[in-house]
């Protein structure tokens, strides 16, 4: 059996009462690999540069395994940008580069820059007007049920490209599976861990990943998913949030 664990973790209140976002995770697991993979998730939340949570909520459901679904990850690149104004220069070119148009792209980086606090999920952006599609305000779209098939030989890819670490194995989980969902172009993110300044845009099925892409210290992360026009919503909400995807690093385009 497959088990979808999501955990959620805030600190002072829960969320719905407004406490601050400490950390989330979304993996997608056999049925004897939960158990550990809770404990990694509790201890994760309590030990964060965001904060300690006091408040954790953690689902376990099942999931059938005729309906999970194998996605290819995305191939990498790496650029260390000389300082965070030339990151964005290079972010914002690669997004206008898939056609995502000047006013979108301007939309995105205000609704990122401008952010109180920061989300704890992702904004829909119609890739033409710059529109906001979902209605999730601050909580934004969470994308969930996804992980990757091989787990020994990901991290081993991973590193062969001189990557390790928690983010970018989660990240590059997420972005395949944000690639993969109807309609979305692209993909903008930064991480809301106010040491960790590498963000990325994932497009044509490459993951860029940028380095500075925001300022230390600073703890408002985003993501923004770029939608072609025309897409049905309801059916792209539907498959971020429910469709369960296991990541096969070995399938498709692929880095060296
Ligand atoms: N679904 C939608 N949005 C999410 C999700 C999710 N499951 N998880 C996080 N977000 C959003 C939310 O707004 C967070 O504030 C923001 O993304 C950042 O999340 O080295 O660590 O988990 O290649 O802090 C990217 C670079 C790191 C990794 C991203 O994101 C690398 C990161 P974080
Ligand atoms: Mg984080």
């Amino acid at each position: 059996m497959l088990y979808s664990v999501r955990m959620r973790s805030a600190k002072d209140r829960p969320h719905e009462k407004g406490g601050k976002h400490i950390s989330g995770a979304e993996r997608l697991l056999e049925e004897q690999a939960v158990d550990e993979a809770v404990r990694q998730m509790i201890r994760r939340a309590r030990m964060h540069t965001r904060g300690k949570a006091d408040f954790i909520s953690i689902k376990i459901e099942r999931i059938d395994r005729n309906k999970v679904e194998e996605i290819p990850a995305l191939a990498f690149l790496d650029l260390q940008a000389g300082d965070l104004a030339d990151g964005r220069r290079f972010a914002k070119q690669q997004l206008l580069t898939c056609g995502i148009s000047k006013q979108a792209v301007d939309k995105a980086f205000s609704l990122l820059l401008d952010l109180k606090d920061n989300m704890r999920g992702a904004a829909l952006l119609e890739a033409e007007t710059g529109e906001r599609l979902d209605a999730f305000h601050m909580r934004g779209v969470r994308v969930s049920r996804m992980d990757v098939k091989d787990e020994a030989g990901f991290a081993c890819w991973i590193k062969k490209q001189g990557f390790e670490g928690l983010h970018v194995r989660e990240a590059a989980v997420l972005a395949a599976k944000v690639a993969a969902a109807p309609g979305v172009i692209a993909e903008l993110c930064w991480s809301d861990d106010p040491q960790y300044l590498t963000g990325y845009v994932a497009a044509q099925g490459v993951y860029h990943r940028i380095t500075p892409l925001k300022s230390f210290g600073d703890e408002r992360g985003g993501r923004v998913f770029f939608v072609r026009s025309g897409t049905e919503l309801n059916k792209l909400v539907q498959y971020l949030q429910e469709q369960p995807v296991l990541v096969n690093w070995n399938l498709g385009k692929q880095g060296k």
